[in-house]
Formats: structure tokens, sequence, C-alpha cells
């Protein structure tokens, strides 16, 4: 299918087919077929190594690499679909201009020259008021190290724009492990296929990061017992030996039931407490104020839940937490995530390889990386531009000048993100992004809502068409992506995007000669990564020691966990903003609480236009409880509406026991364009923030549903 579906207007489609038929010969023509060695550039804990075969210039198949081991030669559905993204008939294949009103997604193609000459114009003209008046807006549409925020940190340091605060997915829980253990740092991945009790704690690995699953399945086979902690019953929960369906946004309160028994039976570590943790007895005082009974309450559970739970994981070893960020989506998620992160102390988890916890590796990273180098703050100079955090976008965008906020914001540059449909309570983004007064360039692959709101459109590669550096927050190997393909129709690369810019915009510094190979390959330090097995296996292992707290070492001053955090004090269990029990005038007219976890077949907002993908998703839908759809009339396959004072949302009512009573389910970020009303989740989710890392709360949402 083409966008004709859901095009607006003859002329758009007129622009699609021109720049489909641009598609350039790609310029490599051996007859042979040649395997290039890839990542997998998205926004997930596995980033898999890839290898791509390519036949006379064109991409036939997209594998995982067998020796890499987090890899293990397995892709998800997604990525294993990437050739089929990256040849997709709708990519923007030229730069495009728009010519209807701001959302309507009407316009031309132009060259290079006009639209670069003119963005260069409109940013000066701006700048020269007032450089803090641009906002550069990006996440991780691709995770990469060059393509990501190297060449455009660069860029916007130099022109002294605004400062984005990248909050919307971890930087509650990440924030979290930082104020507990110094660093994002925790467990192998390869090292759960050991464990004998494995927690898996706001995840749902089957969809989100499959490979970690595996190495789970083996554990398992292996005689480990599996426990899965999610409001949802989803596709990991049913395959493991127990799930525990708490409410949303009470994980703090079930952490401090199960210190609480932890301690009364003395199922305790007091060695490695006394050793390694610099306040255990403020921490114990604490677990003392939540009896089971009081924990059980809160989560919604049964005491007994809360009391097994403990008794188990007191008394196996070793026992593993794979956390994920779900449950840090909720004003307490820091809080919560802190309380989680001492579990293992507790019990002297951490002493073996197979213990511990692992929420995020990427903090392992972080004497690899020369961040310096690739972003370059220093060319700021001794400018400080204020900081702008992505989650209130929607705020902030209908923003006027005050002292407080500083200039309203008149240019926004966007990469890598499509905030219309991902940021929270999208009325208010797409309010914003509709400002006929703001000057909106967007680099994309596709016109996403987001695009449909540029003045500019410029297209941008893919991974298969350009180089890149590549972390991982799921395990600790450091990875080179070699360009398959040359750049399709005019595609250039995000880096090359900014480098023609900052050649219009007068910037003569080094810093933008650097080309994005040299980017790539310069970006590590070279006594952690080895520049040689980089180039011949594609990736290099960081030096980490197997069970690297065995004996304590943390990343913090003194190297012990702390119980106080940075001078945050000892964590204790925060109610959500809206709940049942928090806000319970709210809740007489809101009843639900809804959860808004990934689709398997999307990753957030990317591959929603892949027509494969699309089709196994079926259509935009909300999971309830038999109980709660029988009490309001609704069947499987009614048409509801699911609303809030902030909006509406339309979708498929899917009646099933994953849902718990109580709690509605809406899965997935639609394109906004290709739902029921033109809306999606986020039409309903608020622009409150976590406790901890100025992170938004999509699962800390009430809503009542009717059908429509
Ligand atoms: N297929 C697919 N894979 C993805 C993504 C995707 O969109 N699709 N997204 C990627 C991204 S950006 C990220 S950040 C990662 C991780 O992304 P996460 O958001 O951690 O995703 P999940 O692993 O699906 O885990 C979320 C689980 O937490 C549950 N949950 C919701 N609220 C709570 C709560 O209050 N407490 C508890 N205990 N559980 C709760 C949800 O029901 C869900 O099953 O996954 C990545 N992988
Ligand atoms: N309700 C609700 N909302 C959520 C979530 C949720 O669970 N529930 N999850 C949140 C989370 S965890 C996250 S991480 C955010 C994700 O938010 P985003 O990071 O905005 O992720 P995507 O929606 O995947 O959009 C990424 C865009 O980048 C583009 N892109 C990919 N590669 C490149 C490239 O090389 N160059 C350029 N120029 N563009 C590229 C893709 O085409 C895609 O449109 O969404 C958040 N929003
Ligand atoms: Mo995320």
């Amino acid at each position: 299918m083409g966008l004709g579906r859901w095009a607006l207007g003859a002329g758009r489609w007129a622009v699609w087919q021109s720049a489909a038929m641009s598609v350039s010969p790609s310029g490599l023509s051996s007859p042979d077929e040649r395997v290039v060695r890839a990542v997998c550039p998205h926004d997930c804990p596995d980033t898999c190594a890839l290898r791509i075969t390519v036949q006379d210039g064109r991409v036939t198949h997209v594998a995982g690499d067998p020796d890499h081991p987090p890899t293990h030669g397995a892709l998800c559905t997604k990525v294993s679909r990437y050739a089929e993204r990256t040849y997709h008939p709708d990519r923007v294949l030229t730069p495009l201009k728009r010519v209807g009103k701001k959302g309507e997604g009407r316009f031309e193609p132009v060259g290079w020259d006009e639209a670069l000459d003119d963005i260069a114009t409109r940013l000066k003209s701006i700048a020269a008021r007032n450089p803090q008046a641009v906002l550069p807006y990006s996440y991780a549409g691709t995770m990469g190290l060059v393509q990501g925020d190297g060449m455009a940190a660069r860029f916007f340091h130099r022109l002294g724009a605004s400062l984005l605060d990248r909050t919307i997915c971890s930087m509650a829980g990440g924030d979290a492990l930082v104020h507990t253990y110094g660093a994002k740092v925790g467990m192998h991945v390869e090292q759960f296929v050991h464990s004998r009790l494995i927690l898996i704690w706001g995840s749902n690995p089957i969809t989100s990061s499959v490979h970690f699953w595996t190495f789970a399945q083996q554990a398992k086979r292996a005689g480990a017992r599996l426990i899965c902690i999610d409001p949802r019953r989803t596709e990991t929960a049913e395959k493991c030996h127990q799930h525990i369906a708490l409410l949303p946004g009470t994980d703090g309160a079930l952490a401090l039931g199960l210190m609480h028994e932890l301690v009364v039976n003395d199922w305790l570590d007091h060695d490695y407490l006394q050793r390694h943790v610099d306040d255990w007895p403020a921490l114990r005082e604490r677990a003392l104020q939540w009896p089971p009974d009081r924990a059980a309450a809160v989560c919604g559970i049964s005491a007994e839940e809360v009391q097994e739970l403990a008794r188990e994981y007191g008394n196996t070893q070793p026992a593993a937490i794979r956390l994920n960020y779900g449950m840090q989506r909720v004003r307490g998620g820091g809080s919560a995530a802190r309380l989680i992160a001492m579990l293992p102390c507790l019990v002297g988890a951490w002493r073996q390889a197979s213990g511990g916890l692992l929420l995020s590796a990427s903090g392992w990273f972080r004497h690899a990386k020369r961040d310096a180098w690739l972003q370059r703050p220093d060319l700021l100079g001794d400018r400080k531009p204020r900081t702008i955090n992505m989650s209130t976008i929607g705020d902030d965008l209908n923003r006027e000048s005050s002292p407080t906020f500083g200039p309203r914001i008149e240019a926004v540059v966007v990469y890598n993100s499509n905030p219309v449909a991902v940021a929270p309570d999208s009325a208010q983004v797409a309010r914003g992004f509709a400002r006929e007064d703001l000057f909106t360039v967007v680099l994309e692959h596709f016109l996403t809502d987001t695009a449909d709101h540029a003045d500019y459109v410029l297209p941008a590669t893919t991974q298969l068409e350009h180089w890149d550096a590549h972390m991982a927050y799921g395990h600790t190997y450091a990875m080179l992506n070699t360009p398959a393909i040359a750049p399709l129709g005019q595609a250039r690369s995000n880096a090359q995007i900014f480098r023609d810019l900052a050649v219009r915009m007068d910037c003569t510094d080094a810093a933008f000669a650097d080309s994005d190979e040299a980017m790539a390959r310069g970006a590590w330090v070279p006594e952690q990564v080895n520049a040689e097995n980089l180039d011949r296996q594609g990736w290099s292992k960081l030096q980490v020691a197997d069970a690297p707290f065995a004996d304590g070492g943390f990343p913090t001053p003194d190297g012990k966990v702390r119980v106080h955090g940075n001078g945050l004090g000892v964590p204790d269990h925060v109610p959500n903003y809206e709940s049942v029990q928090s806000a319970p005038e709210l809740a007489a007219r809101y009843p639900l609480a809804m959860i808004s976890p990934p689709a398997r077949h999307f990753l957030n907002s990317t591959f929603v236009n892949v027509d494969s993908l699309r089709a196994a998703e079926k259509e935009p839908r909300l999971e309830l409880h038999p109980s709660d759809a029988a009490a309001r009339g609704i069947r499987s396959g009614t048409q509801v509406r699911v609303f809030n004072e902030r909006g509406e949302y339309l979708c498929k009512a899917d009646v099933s026991e994953r849902a718990r009573p109580g709690v509605v389910n809406g899965l997935g970020v639609w394109w906004r364009k290709m739902g029921l009303n033109g809306t999606n989740v986020n039409q309903l989710t608020h622009q409150g923030l976590t406790d901890i890392g100025r992170a938004p709360v999509f699962y800390d949402c009430l809503v009542e549903v009717q059908a429509a």
C-alpha cells in the first residue's frame, strides 16, 4: 500500500510518485553478493550485530550475526524487515518544502541548495536575536553516536541553541541507578543463563528485548524459576512460572514489603550489607514500616504474594532481577527503581555473576566513549544556554517569552524523533507544532505526524546507508556500523546535513570537517575498545568483570551503595499523580488506570507504516478486563472512546484477561494519522514529571471508556 490510503490530496501523492522514481541506482555495481557488518540502530537494549547481504547494490537479506553473543544469530520480526522499511515506496528521498497548512502534510520537492540556503538564512536571523530561540529536538530513532548527537551536537553547540534534556524514556530509572550505584551499571545479559531465580520486573522481553528472553528460557530449561511483575498479563508473563499483577506505580511499595519480609525472617546477607551498603540501618528502619498487608493493599495484590516472593528471593541463589523501564513511567518511578536496586544487596545476590540486577548497562561505556570529542560542548565557549525538557515540549512550544522561561521558541530542528506522536499530552504538542510562526525542520525517512508539521523535511539515510558507532544499554559490546549501500535518492546522513548547514552558517571550525567514518572510528577511547576487533568482527567487548560487584566496588565515591542517594534521603513509596487511591475525586470521573506499553511489531512510533508489521498489530486497541467491559456494555471489537479531560482516543476494545481489573492497556504508539480519529494514546497522557530524572509519566494516567 502507498501513502494514498491516508494521503490528504492528489498533490501530495504526486510528490510521492516523483520521490519514489528518483531512487538512484546504488552506484555499487559489483555483481557479486557480499556481506556487510552492521548494527541495529533502534532503541532497544539488545543492539544486535547484523549481517547485511547486498547484491548489485541492493540489500537482499538482513540477518543477525551468529558470532555476536547477545545477538546469537537471531533478529526480531521488525528488524528482519529492515529492507522493507528502507525500500519502502513512501521513503522521503528529496528535500520537501511545505505548500499546505501546518500539519496537513502537503509538500513539494525542492533542491538541496535551495532548502539548505533558506534554512540557514532563517536560523541565522533567529540566532542573531537570540540563539536560544532555536531548539534541537531528537531522541533515539537511531542510537548511533555519529548520526545521533555527534555532528548535530557540534552544530547546535556552535550556534548556542537551547540544550535539550533527553528525558523521554529512561531518566527516572537511570538517575535512580546513578543515585544508588553511582552509574548505570548492572549484570551481563549472558549471565542470566545460570540464574536460578529471575524476576522479570516491569519488562516484557518477548516484545521488547527478545535476546534477553532467549537467555531466560535457557535458564528456565535448566530449572530456574521465572516470576513476572507487571500489571498486564503479557506474552512474557504467560510463559513465566508466576505472574504478580500489581497496580501501575506501586513497585516501590512491593520492594519495601519484600524488604520487610527479608528483615523479619532474617533472609539477609549481613556481611554484604555491612561492607557494601552505606547506611543499612536507615533502610532497615524504612522497610519495617511496610509489613506485607500494607504493601499488598497499595499494590492491589495479596499479602501472601508478597510473603512468598520474599521467601523465594531470600532463599534462592543466584537470584537475578531484569528490571526494565516500564516500571518507572509513573510519578514515583525513580524512588521505586532506587528501592529495587537495593534488593540484591540485602541477599548478597551480587556475589555471583548470575545474580544482581540489570536495568541498564550503558554506564559501562562511560569511560570508553569520547563524548567531549563527539559532541564538542567546548564550542559553546562561555555561553550557558537554557535547557528545555523534551517531555514538556507540549507546554514549552506554547509558552511566550518570560524572564524565567527565556525567549519563545521560534525554530525547532527535529531529527531521530517523532514528538507529535510520542510525547505526552499530544494535543498540546500538536498545537505547538501547528504554530504558523514556528520555523520547523524535520530530518526523516518518512512523513510522520511530526514531519507533516514541517516547513522543510530533509531526507535522511537509514542505517544501511551510513557509518556509525554504537554502544548498548543491554550489553557491553562497542560496535561499528558500515554502510551496505549508497544513499537512496538524494538522502544524506544526519551528520552530513548538519555539516552542510554549518558551512552555510559560517562555522569554519575544524569540528565540521570530520567525516562520518572518521567520527564512527574516533568515537572510542583506544585503550577501552579494540579498533582491530571492530573492523574484523564488527564489535569489541568492554573489559567488565563477570561478577562486577562480588566484592562491592560500586562506582560511588566510597565504593558503597548509597541508601540516601546523592542527598535525596531514604526512598519511600511515592504514589501516582493519578490513581484510584491517590486521586479519588479524579477517579470518580475517570476510574480506570491506563498504561500504554510497547506493541510487539512497532518500536515506539517506528514501523507503524510498514504494512506487514501494521497488519500484525491490526488496529489501535485497548485491552479491558471482562468485568470492566461488562460494566460498560463493551465487547471485543466494539469501537470505544477512551477519554479524560485532556482529550479522547478512539480504538477497538479487546476484552481480555491480559488486563487486570481496573487497569486498561492501550498498546503501542500509533501514528495519529493512522488512528481512527487522528489521535493516539498520548492524547490522554499528561506532562507531569517523575520524582527523579524529570521524566514523563506515561503510565500514570486515569481514563474512562465508553462504547463509541
Ligand atoms: N517491540 C518493541 N520493542 C521495544 C520497544 C517497542 O516499542 N516495541 N521500545 C523500546 C524502548 S524505547 C525501550 S525504552 C525498551 C524498554 O521498554 P519498556 O517500556 O520497558 O518496555 P517493556 O519491556 O515492554 O516493559 C514494559 C512493561 O512494563 C509494564 N508496566 C507498565 N506499568 C508498570 C508498572 O507500574 N509496574 C510494573 N512492574 N510494570 C509496569 C507493561 O505492562 C509492560 O509489559 O524496549 C525497547 N524495545
Ligand atoms: N504513551 C506512550 N508514549 C511513549 C512510550 C510509551 O511506552 N507509551 N514510550 C516512550 C519511549 S520509551 C521512548 S524511547 C519514546 C521514543 O520516541 P522517539 O525516539 O521519537 O522514537 P520513534 O517514535 O521510534 O521515532 C523515531 C523517528 O526517528 C526516525 N529515524 C530513525 N533513524 C533515523 C536517522 O538515521 N535519521 C533521521 N533523521 N531520522 C531517523 C524514524 O523514522 C522515526 O520516525 O517514546 C515514548 N513515548
Ligand atoms: Mo525508550
